[in-house]
């Protein structure tokens, strides 16, 4: 993979909060930070402009009633989008956290994520979005700063 050097000029502020971030992440340097960040926003985009193979995380809270919990089940089986896997965690006596991995493309994915969100019961609902890229040629990049 070659690389290219390009100039941007940026507000002295922005850069700041940027290097504070880059920091608190424990990036090796600013450009491993930038190249994540152009990363992110083209996955976005990606995203937006509603490509067919679309990954999602659905993260949910709510208060554990046989009711809610069944609507819950049903919507994932008849759902158009694919929910690949879901954990389950007890948070607290009364409360269940799920993490829902999804599949589908971009408007299978928003029309489960809302039908769960609009369930009463549901306290906290944040939908994670990904697009994959078509073939092989973005899967060049590494993590290995993170370890
Ligand atoms: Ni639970």
């Amino acid at each position: 993979m070659s690389l290219k050097r390009f100039g941007v000029s940026v507000p002295e502020d922005l850069l700041e909060r940027f290097d504070r971030l880059v920091a608190r992440r424990r990036y090796v340097g600013r450009s491993e930070a930038i190249r994540d960040a152009m990363r992110l926003y083209l996955s976005q985009d990606d995203w937006e402009s509603d490509r067919d193979v679309n990954l999602a995380a659905l993260n949910i809270v709510y208060r554990h009633r046989p009711v809610l919990m069944a609507k819950l089940i049903k919507m994932q089986h008849d759902a158009e989008a694919h929910v690949m896997s879901t954990v389950h965690v007890h948070l607290t006596s009364s409360h269940c956290l799920e993490i829902l991995t999804i599949r589908g493309n971009r408007e299978s994915i928003q029309r489960l994520a809302d039908q769960i969100g609009g369930l009463s019961g549901i306290e906290y609902v944040r939908l994670f979005t990904f697009s994959l890229p078509d073939s092989d040629e973005d899967h060049h990049h590494h993590h290995d700063y993170h370890l």
